[in-house]
């Protein structure tokens, strides 16, 4: 037992779990990363509740209605709340790499369209809402990493391609469906998981949210500050920052090394 840590009976339990576990299943949203200073929806000082402009609400500005009518005011929005090109992956990323690594996680399934996963060396990580890191032409198909399409920003308000196409970024927008085959590969992720752990989202996010029904196995547990309204179906709620809980089963870990 580990004296002053977060409710370490909880993470204890958590632990016990994982180590039983021989497929475990991550499924986690915006509130993964904000321990790495990104900030998620729905927190009060989320971007949501931010005051952005008085014309459009953040909610309107990461849609598909607004990205075709308004680009110059969505890719304002976009360069300035949703990519953080130098944020760092954070204990809870690297302690789900190390997961998987020794064989125990299969894959994390994950709302954000950051790469800070990816960066901390996960290899199965299903990008439900896509990524920052790839963008589109929608004109002739060219594909730009993130670094080219920031240079695209500099040269003009609204990016554009070389061949004068106009570039979307490769993220799901509200009102857009999601990338083909990507919802089938979670699910085929989440029935077979013994232990199905999801962090850091609100669960308002739909299809996302309701993966949680696609699972089969013996436990679920659910880390997030806030409730949400899947925590009657969970075995096991923590609501503590999932840094701190990823830092907590770490040093489980190493003491039973020792
Ligand atoms: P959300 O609706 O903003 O919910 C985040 C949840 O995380 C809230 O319930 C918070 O209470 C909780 N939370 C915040 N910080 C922590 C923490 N340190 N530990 C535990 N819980 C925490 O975000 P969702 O992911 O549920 O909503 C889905 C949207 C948000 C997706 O479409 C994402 O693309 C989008 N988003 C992504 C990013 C990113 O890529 N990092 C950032 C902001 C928004």
């Amino acid at each position: 037992m580990i004296k002053g840590g977060v409710g370490m009976n909880q993470v204890e339990q958590l632990y016990r779990w994982i180590k039983e576990s021989q497929s475990i299943v991550f499924l986690g949203g915006a509130g993964v990363s904000t321990e790495s200073n990104i900030p998620d929806f729905r927190s009060a000082n989320g971007i949501f509740y931010q005051k952005y402009n008085r014309t459009f609400q953040p909610e309107e500005l990461v849609s598909h209605t607004m990205f075709r009518r308004y680009p110059k005011e969505f890719f304002e929005f976009y360069q300035d709340k949703l990519l953080y090109p130098h944020a760092k992956p954070n204990a809870t990323h690297e302690y789900l790499a190390q997961l998987e690594k020794s064989g125990k996680l299969s894959g994390v399934i994950t709302q954000n369209i950051d790469t800070l996963h990816e960066m901390a060396g996960s290899q199965e990580v299903i990008k439900l809402h896509g990524t920052v890191d790839s963008n589109t032409c929608q004109a002739c198909g060219a594909v730009y990493h993130l670094d080219e399409f920031l240079q695209k920003c500099q040269s003009h308000p609204i990016p554009k391609c070389d061949c004068g196409g106009m570039i979307k970024p490769d993220v799901v927008l509200y009102e857009e469906p999601l990338y083909p085959g990507v919802f089938e590969k979670a699910i085929e992720h989440i029935s077979k998981a013994d232990l199905l752990i999801i962090g850091g989202t609100s669960l308002v996010v739909y299809p996302a949210a309701s993966l949680v029904h696609y699972f089969r196995g013996k436990h679920l547990v659910l880390i997030n500050l806030t409730p949400t309204a899947y925590d009657y179906q969970a075995d096991l709620v923590i609501a503590e920052k999932i840094g701190k809980v990823c830092q907590q089963l770490k040093i489980l870990d190493e003491q039973r090394i020792m």
